[in-house]
């Protein structure tokens, strides 16, 4: 007998699983919520660190303005994801990746947790918490180990380091945006998991899929803008969904 979750997973959607060569997956914050990682939207909320909006606090305009606040923000959210682990949905999609001819990962995220689960060759839009880059020479530092206070500085050229994370007003990181577009195109079936897709230019991924054909999967408890041109919302928490496919 199936269970009433299982039910949710569409006999077409198992049948197109089952035969896909080409899969997608573009995630969100949502599929880290249930390892414990704070959402930015969603529920009706916004994320506010310190009184400011977090768009506020993670824009280039706070780099220029004020980079050792944006390291403080940024110190305090590694001190939060060293404590956690990937869960049940970041472990389903490692799993997937072997499962078919070709295989994305596209994720939004910043908090390294799809390469914990295992995860190879993810692309990362928005960059990742885990590393420095150098405002002068790009160079770019793991954090994982690093201990400092106020604004580190480069090892090669002395000038200050910042988080290699996109904020916003800030471009991507060169060829990441076009490398998740180039495999949007060729997908056959997209899974677009816990993002509210609203930031640009990551919520086109799936729009991009969808006008070349691909069936497209959402993944969330609420409703998006992209929930109307999905072919399939499935309603509910990642961490419990995502492991009924395969
Ligand atoms: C750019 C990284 C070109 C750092 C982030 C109008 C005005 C001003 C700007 C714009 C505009 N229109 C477009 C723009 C550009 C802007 C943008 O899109 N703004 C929108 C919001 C209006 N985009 C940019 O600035 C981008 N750059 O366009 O460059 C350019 C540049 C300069 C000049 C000209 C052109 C750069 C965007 C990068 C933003 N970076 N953060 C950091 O982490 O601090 S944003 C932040 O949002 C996140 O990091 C994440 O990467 C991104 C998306 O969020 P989501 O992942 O979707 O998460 P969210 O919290 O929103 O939603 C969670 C979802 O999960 C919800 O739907 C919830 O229901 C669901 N959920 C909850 N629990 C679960 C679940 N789902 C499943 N299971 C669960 N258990
Ligand atoms: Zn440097």
């Amino acid at each position: 007998m199936q269970t009433k979750t299982k039910s949710i997973v569409s006999g077409e959607l198992q049948a197109r699983f089952a035969q896909a060569t080409n899969v997608l997956v573009l995630t969100g914050a949502g599929v880290s919520a249930e390892s414990g990682v704070p959402t930015f939207r969603g529920g009706g909320k916004t994320a506010v660190w310190k009184g400011m909006p977090f768009d506020v606090i993670s824009s280039g305009a706070m780099v220029e303005r004020d980079l050792s606040a944006v390291w403080e923000w940024f110190n305090y959210r590694r001190g939060v994801l060293k404590r956690l682990k990937p869960n049940a949905a970041h472990e389903a999609i490692a799993s997937w990746q072997d499962q078919f001819n070709e295989f994305s990962l596209v994720t939004q995220n910043v908090d390294g947790l799809h390469a914990a689960a295992g995860s190879r060759d993810v692309i990362e839009l928005h960059g990742n918490v885990w590393r420095a880059r150098c405002i002068s020479c790009q160079g770019q530092y793991d954090l994982r180990e690093a201990n400092f206070e106020g604004v580190p500085l480069c090892f090669d050229c002395g000038s200050f380091m910042r988080p290699d994370v996109v904020l916003f007003g800030e471009m991507l990181p060169p060829g990441a945006f076009e490398q998740a577009a180039g495999k949007a195109k060729s997908c056959e079936l997209c899974f677009v998991v816990g993002t509210s897709a609203v930031v640009y230019p990551a919520a086109s991924i799936p729009e991009i899929a969808r006008a070349a054909g691909a069936y497209i999967v959402e993944v969330n408890p609420e409703h998006t803008p992209l929930s109307h041109f999905c072919d399939e919302m499935l309603t509910g928490k990642a961490a419990e969904i995502l492991p009924l496919l395969g």
